[in-house]
């Protein structure tokens, strides 16, 4: 079911709400059970027009459900995506106050920083490597609205893909040189290794990823232009953070950073 004009402006003030109040709030296709995926992502879009016109920066692009395992887990065989708000980068030295977010996990992702335009349909993992000024290691902060994390495709796509906040860190590297396929990270909570996983948990490569969302976008018009930051997918699987958690990423090659929650 496509949504009327009224109904993705309805939904978008629910989810943005939640989102900035931090309360959660029930799937959207509770009350919209035939929700198609294009009106999904006119939600999505209509969020991200919404905080444009109060002055926030969208200052890149993420995509979610890109390993096997959380695709299955979805019953779906396609990845999604979801847009970065510039209040979402949290710095390396800044703590994340959880006060201001529902349920947090994390996931370890890599970072790419664009110097070129990337455009689809026909992108491919060579016009991603052309386009990437520098790769970073990053720790992305997943936070469904949705009660207990419960929800099915249309509904996390309007709901932006669970994005909320991210950090990047360690040592920025070009990607000559770099096997991003075998790129080894380890997460670590308190001190206690609580994920470790490679970059081929990506799509087989988080490259591969990024050319996935520049022909989702071109389905769309829209393209991904140069100086962006788009977080690949979870090279790891998610983990919950609570107040008081000291959450690290090591990735090989790239160097570590920590992040704190308060
Ligand atoms: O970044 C992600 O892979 C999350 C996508 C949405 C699904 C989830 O919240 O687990
Ligand atoms: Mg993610």
């Amino acid at each position: 079911m496509s949504l009327s004009k009224d109904s993705i402006a309805k939904l978008a003030e629910h989810l943005e709400n939640a989102e900035l109040n931090a309360h959660d709030v029930t799937k959207v296709t509770d009350d919209y059970p035939n929700l198609d995926i294009a009106s999904a992502y006119d939600v999505q879009w209509e969020i991200r027009r919404r905080k444009i016109k109060r002055g926030v920066r969208v200052i890149g692009m993420k995509m979610g459900l890109t390993s096997r395992s959380k695709m299955e887990q979805m019953g779906v065989d396609t990845p999604i995506y979801g847009f970065l708000a510039d209040y979402f980068e949290s710095p390396e030295s800044a703590a994340i106050e959880v006060d201001r977010l529902i349920h947090p996990k994390v996931e370890a992702e890599l970072a790419f920083f664009t110097k070129a335009p990337l455009r689809g349909p026909g992108c491919h993992v060579g016009a991603v490597l052309a386009a990437t000024d520098f790769v970073l290691p990053a720790v992305e902060i997943i936070d469904s609205r949705y009660r207990d994390f419960k929800f099915d495709l249309p509904s996390v796509i309007a709901d932006n893909a669970s994005s909320s906040r991210f950090v990047t860190g360690g040592q920025a590297r070009a990607v000559d040189g770099l096997d991003l396929r075998n790129l080894g990270v380890v997460l670590e909570k308190n001190g206690e290794v609580v994920a470790t996983g490679a970059g081929a948990a990506v799509l087989g490569h988080p490259a591969v990823s990024i050319a996935m969302l520049a022909n989702m976008l071109g389905e769309r018009g829209e393209e991904i232009p140069a100086g962006s930051l788009l977080l690949s997918g979870a090279i790891t699987a998610a983990v919950s953070v609570d107040k008081g958690d000291n959450v690290s990423l090591r990735a090989q090659g790239l160097g570590s950073f920590s992040t704190r929650f308060i």
